[in-house]
């Protein structure tokens, strides 16, 4: 990390109720929009670590609210998981840290919101699954996220990002990237914009469910990546799921299915050899197992009805998500290599085909749990 930078992470950690002083941070590279770092201070002799992460307001323009969100998010889960008698609750889910004048964030002088959270120790996660295993811990643990959060007192979430999976809306929005064509790529994806535009028959079923009162809102995470579910070292259980700023009002099946686009798979979200992208059963069926487990006292047999269905919709979305930011100039994730956007839809574009093959086995197969 640049010294300046290490030297203005300084000036943040002193806004925190942090006993101890810090000895060195570093940049943590996982995630396409925040800003995390990774920091170890000295603390009555014992070094003990906590993540600084500077939120990113291109893509979040109410951090009051994104954090509002997380602090009662939060504290929930920390007061189920104390009720539930469960040891090492800060391990199980994510504590913040308040400012030294008790508030959840610090807004810097150069109007950059800071966060502080509790860093928890002995875990890993992994950017792709390496066996039915830990499918099964994934589904596990966001359905038990999205039940304990079933009781969240107080009012509805704040919506952080109004319209996050609705499909549709994405859609117009790669179409109007197309028409626009700002920076001359389409010719580069006409393969990748004709399959896109071929899909919308089905892009609206969840909308309508929903609208028809089929399927209900719940507090959902909505950016279930395996990467956000942290293993315990030793066990390879799952201990907490992170990255909480998309925590609000949503279908589970969007969150159920971006497990399925990034558990199914044993491949990275950019992986360039299509060949070797492919939904694979056994791992569907070990995280349809751990999801159904975890939320069988809430999912009703509409919800459980989508649930293959949701794995096609939602690497979809984010299919031609990327695919809109590919035309648009990579403006939204970070891009690490010319054309990684584009490759990241191609990856995602290989997927929903493989999951539309197997649909009916998939869905057959939850139907039987
Ligand atoms: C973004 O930054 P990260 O990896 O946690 C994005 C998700 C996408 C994901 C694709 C707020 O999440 O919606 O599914 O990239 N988050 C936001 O990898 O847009
Ligand atoms: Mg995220």
């Amino acid at each position: 990390m640049p010294l300046y930078r290490e030297h203005h992470l300084q000036e943040i950690s002193k806004q925190f109720q942090i006993y101890g002083q810090i000895l060195h941070a570093e940049t943590c590279k996982i995630g396409h929009i925040n800003e995390t770092y990774t920091a170890t201070y000295d603390q009555g002799g014992v070094l003990v670590r906590y993540i600084h992460q500077k939120v990113n307001q291109t893509v979040f323009r109410d951090p009051v609210a994104v954090m509002d969100n997380v602090m009662r998010v939060t504290t929930h889960l920390q007061r189920k998981l104390l009720e539930q008698g469960a040891r090492q609750s800060t391990r199980r889910a994510l504590t913040i840290v308040p400012t030294r004048d008790g508030k959840s964030f610090y807004c810097d002088g150069n109007g950059e919101f800071w966060r502080t959270f509790v860093f928890v120790e002995r875990v890993q996660s992994f950017e792709s699954v390496q066996n039915a295993t830990q499918a099964y811990e994934a589904g596990k643990a966001f359905g038990q996220f999205q039940s304990l959060l079933a009781d969240l007192p107080g009012e509805r979430l704040h919506e952080t990002i109004p319209d996050f999976h609705n499909t549709r809306k994405r859609f117009q929005a790669l179409e109007q990237a197309i028409e626009a064509d700002h920076c001359n790529r389409a010719r580069f994806a006409a393969r990748e914009i004709d399959f896109a535009l071929g899909q919308e028959r089905w892009i609206n079923t969840l909308l309508d469910a929903h609208a028809a009162d089929h399927v209900p809102e719940r507090i959902t995470h909505n950016d279930t990546k395996f990467n956000n579910v942290m293993l315990d070292w030793e066990s390879g259980r799952a201990m907490c799921v992170v990255d909480l700023d998309t925590v609000m009002p949503g279908l589970v099946l969007y969150d159920f299915g971006d497990m399925v686009r990034t558990t199914t798979s044993p491949t990275l979200e950019d992986e360039k050899d299509l060949a070797k992208v492919q939904m694979q059963m056994p791992m569907f069926e070990a995280l349809a197992r751990g999801y159904v487990e975890a939320a069988k006292d809430f999912l009703t047999p509409a919800e459980k009805g989508y649930l293959a269905f949701a794995g096609k919709l939602i690497t979809f979305t984010i299919g031609i998500r990327f695919l809109a930011d590919y035309l648009t100039g990579d403006r939204y994730f970070r891009v690490h290599r010319p054309d990684h956007n584009l490759d990241r839809c191609r990856t995602q574009f290989k997927l929903v085909q493989s999951i539309a093959e197997q649909e009916p086995a998939m869905q057959g197969f939850v139907d039987g749990l």
